[in-house]
C-alpha cells in the first residue's frame, strides 16, 4: 500500500515539455494543484497544450529559467512537493559544456535551493536518465546495471563521442543533485527514464519519438543516430511516457522510496526491435538486414527496484507502438 506523505500541491519544472506536460496532466486528474514552469509565457502558441490543461484542475503557469536563481521561489513556494523535469537539450551543439553541461547542473542548483527555503516542500523527485546509467568502456552481452552503476564520464569527456555533452550533463546534473541534497537534508528521489514513445501533448512532434520511429518512418539520419545509441548506450530501451510519468507520481507518494529509481519497460537492440516492428505493421517495410551491426544489446537496464517498490508497467512493447503508429498517423508522420 503506498502511503501519501505528500500533500497535493505540486511544481513541475518546464511545463512545456514532452514528459512535463503529460505529467501536469495526470497530476491534474490526480486532483493536485500544480504550479508550472516555463521559459516563455507569453509565446501563446509554445505554452496552448498547458493553458487547455486548465480546464482540469487548479493550474498555474510561471515564468522560470533553470539559469536564474530567483525564478523558482514563487512557483515552488507552498508545495508539498517538486518535480524537476526541465533539461537542456541540444544535441548538435558544437559547445555542450555551456548549453548543455554548465546549465543543467545550475539548474539543478537553483531547483533545490529554492526547494530547501519554501519549508512546506517534503520531496524533490529529479528526471535523470538511462545516459547517466549506462554507458562505459566495458564488452560482452548480457550485462545488468542497475541503480548502482553510473555512466563514465572521464570517458566522454576524452574521447567525445557523437552527442557525448547530453549523457555527460546529466551524469553530473544527477550527482550534483545528490550532493546538494545529502549537504542539504533534501528528500531527494530521481528517475532514470529510458527513451520514450508514446503520445505527446506538445504541439510538436517530440525529437524522442522520431527516433523511437526512425525504423518506420525509414528516416535514414534517425535510423544512424538509433545505431549509434545502441552502440554508445549499450542496448536500445523504451518505456511508454505514460509509464514513465505514473511513476513520477508513484514515487512521489511512496513514503519508503529513497535513491535512484530505473523506469524502463523493455529492453532490446536496432535489428530485433526491427525485426519485431517488421512483423508487426508490415505495411512500413521496416528492413531488417543490418549486415554485422551487433544483433544482440550489450546490456540490460533493470527496473527491479522500481517493481520491488510496488510499481507495475502498464504497457510493454506492442502497445507502446500501436499507440505511437496511431499517434504519428493523426501527426502526418506515417502513412496508411
Ligand atoms: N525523451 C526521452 O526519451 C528521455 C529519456 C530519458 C530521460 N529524459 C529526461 O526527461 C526529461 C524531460 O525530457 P523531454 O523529452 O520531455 O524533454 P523536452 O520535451 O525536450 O523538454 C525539455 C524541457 O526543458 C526545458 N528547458 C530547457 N532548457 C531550459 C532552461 N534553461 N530553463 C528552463 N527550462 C529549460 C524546455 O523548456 P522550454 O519550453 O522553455 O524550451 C522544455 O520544457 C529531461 O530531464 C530528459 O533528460 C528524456
Ligand atoms: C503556487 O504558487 C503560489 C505563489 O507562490 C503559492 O501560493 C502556492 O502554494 C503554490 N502551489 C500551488 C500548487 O498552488
Ligand atoms: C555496476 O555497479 C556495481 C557496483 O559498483 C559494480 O560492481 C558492477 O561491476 C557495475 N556493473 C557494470 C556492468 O558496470
Ligand atoms: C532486466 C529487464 O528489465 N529485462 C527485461 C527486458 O525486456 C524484456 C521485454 O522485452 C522483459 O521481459 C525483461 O524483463
Amino acid at each position: 500500500m503506498a502511503t501519501e506523505i505528500v500533500g497535493k500541491k505540486a511544481c513541475v519544472v518546464g511545463g512545456t515539455g514532452f514528459v512535463a506536460s503529460l505529467l501536469v496532466k495526470l497530476l491534474l486528474e490526480k486532483g493536485y494543484a500544480v504550479n508550472t514552469t516555463v521559459r516563455d509565457p507569453d509565446n501563446h502558441k509554445k505554452i496552448s497544450h498547458l493553458t487547455v490543461l486548465k480546464d482540469l484542475g487548479d493550474l498555474n503557469i510561471f515564468r522560470a529559467d533553470l539559469t536564474d536563481e530567483a525564478s523558482f521561489d514563487a512557483p515552488i513556494e507552498g508545495c508539498d512537493v517538486v518535480f524537476h523535469v526541465a533539461t537542456p537539450v541540444n544535441f548538435a551543439s558544437e559547445d555542450p559544456e555551456n548549453d548543455m553541461i554548465k546549465p543543467a547542473i545550475q539548474g539543478v542548483f537553483n531547483v533545490l535551493k529554492a526547494s530547501a527555503k519554501a519549508k512546506s516542500v517534503k520531496r524533490v523527485v529529479l528526471t535523470s536518465s538511462a545516459a547517466a546509467v549506462s554507458i562505459n568502456t566495458l564488452s560482452g552481452t548480457g550485462l545488468v546495471m542497475n541503480e548502482d552503476n553510473w555512466t563514465d564520464v572521464e570517458f566522454l569527456y576524452s574521447e567525445k563521442p557523437p552527442t557525448w555533452g547530453y549523457p555527460a550533463s546529466k551524469t553530473l546534473a544527477e550527482k550534483a543533485a545528490w550532493k546538494f541534497a545529502q549537504e542539504n537534508n533534501i528528500d531527494l528521489i530521481t528517475v532514470i527514464p529510458t527513451l520514450m514513445t508514446g503520445p505527446s501533448l506538445t504541439p510538436d512532434v517530440p525529437d524522442s519519438i522520431c527516433l523511437a520511429t526512425a525504423l518506420l518512418t525509414g528516416n535514414e539520419f534517425l535510423i544512424g543516430a538509433l545505431k549509434g545509441m545502441q552502440m554508445l548506450s549499450g542496448s536500445i530501451s523504451i518505456t511508454h511516457v505514460e509509464d514513465v510519468c505514473r511513476a513520477h507520481v508513484f514515487l512521489a507518494e511512496k513514503e519508503s522510496a529513497s535513491g535512484r529509481y530505473i523506469c524502463c519497460a523493455v529492453n532490446t537492440s536496432v535489428p530485433e526491435l526491427a525485426k519485431f516492428l517488421n512483423k508487426r505493421y508490415p505495411q512500413f517495410k521496416v528492413p531488417t538486414d543490418f549486415g554485422d551491426f551487433p544483433s544482440k544489446a550489450k546490456l540490460i537496464i533493470s527496473a527491479e527496484k522500481l517493481v520491488k517498490e510496488g510499481f507495475s508497467f502498464k504497457y510493454g512493447i506492442e502497445e507502446v507502438y500501436d499507440q505511437t503508429v496511431e499517434y504519428c498517423k493523426a501527426k502526418g508522420l506515417l502513412k496508411n
